[in-house]
């Protein structure tokens, strides 16, 4: 059921969330993020994360993936660094970023497991999605430092039931995800959740223009560019949420049929300046 100190996230919240840029910043200043992702065929996962996190104002991306996908990656977002490490390279360069960002096209290959057991050993801020989520079914753990991005399907893996079952009552699956998993999770959806093991948050925004492929992609590296900025797990998994949904709506145009997660880069601009709104 629905907790009695339910809260309901607004646009007009992202000026408390968001930190104002400084005028003298330089792109140290606004933090590194580290997609691990984009295996062969799934190029665009990892590209539409780098990209979003570029666009909510991250200092540098860089995206690690298969050989196959540099290129294409490289080419559709020159911003972007690329690279394509074997997994048992990976650690040294984990210390790089501020925050990882594991999952967006990983995959379900062998190399998917390697880079997942690196991914591990780092120690600081990481937010999970997709293919990492599946991978972490398979081995669960607990971490305080991590954020969850689980679609209804991703979550009934995550808890060992029916997808049916999560959407029959998100709100206690949300809390048994965060209770088995620790951090935050944002259990996602028409009316996405977010709950960090006090507070519940839900963030009606957005519109079914975000049921097609990629639009999850694009909410971890909205996340991602946003822990990288220095918000908290918290702050940052509602005000991605946000971000997101309103980016939707702004793009809405005609109607949803025919929305891309593509079409949506500039509209995140416009709601993570906060100063214009
Ligand atoms: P059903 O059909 O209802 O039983 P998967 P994925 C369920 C990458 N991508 N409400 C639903 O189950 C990702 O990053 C790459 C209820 C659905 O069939 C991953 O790495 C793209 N149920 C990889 O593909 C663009 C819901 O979950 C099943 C639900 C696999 O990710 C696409 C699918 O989940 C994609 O993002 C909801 N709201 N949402 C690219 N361009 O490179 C989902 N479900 O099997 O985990 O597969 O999410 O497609
Ligand atoms: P994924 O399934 O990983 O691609 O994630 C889909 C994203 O789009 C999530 O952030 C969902 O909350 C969002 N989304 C999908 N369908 C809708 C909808 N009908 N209304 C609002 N948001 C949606
Ligand atoms: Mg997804």
């Amino acid at each position: 059921g629905e907790p009695a100190d339910l809260r309901c996230a607004k646009p007009a919240d992202l000026k408390t969330w968001l930190p104002t840029r400084s005028m003298d910043s330089h792109k140290g200043t606004h933090g590194r993020v580290l997609i691990l992702g984009g295996d062969e065929g799934m190029a665009g996962a990892a590209r539409l994360a780098g990209e979003a996190a570029l666009r909510c104002g991250a200092g540098l991306v860089r995206v690690n993936c298969a050989p196959a996908s540099a290129l294409p990656i490289q080419l559709g977002r020159p911003e972007l660094m690329v690279e394509s490490r074997e997994p048992a390279e990976l650690g040294p360069r984990l210390g790089w970023a501020d925050v990882l960002v594991v999952g967006p096209g990983l995959g379900q290959r062998p190399w998917a497991e390697q880079i997942w057991q690196q991914a591990l050993s780092h120690e600081g801020v990481c937010l999970l999605d997709a293919d990492a989520l599946n991978l972490l079914a398979k081995q669960p753990m607990t971490h305080t430092n991590w954020v969850l991005t689980p679609h209804p399907g991703e979550a009934a893996r995550l808890l060992g039931c029916s997808t049916g079952q999560v959407e029959s009552d998100r709100f206690r699956a949300i809390v048994a995800l965060q209770r088995r998993f620790g951090g935050v999770v944002v259990l996602k959806g028409a009316g996405s959740l977010i709950y960090d093991g006090q507070q519940m948050v839900l963030a009606p925004v957005g519109n079914s223009g975000l049921a097609t492929g990629g639009s999850g992609d694009l909410l971890s590296g909205i996340i991602g560019g946003l822990l990288a900025q220095g918000l908290s797990l918290m702050d940052a998994a509602c005000a991605g949420v946000v971000v997101h949904g309103e980016a939707a709506d702004s793009a809405l145009g005609p109607g949803p049929r025919g929305m891309l997660p593509s079409d949506l880069m500039q509209e995140i601009r416009r709601w993570v300046n906060v100063e214009a709104l």
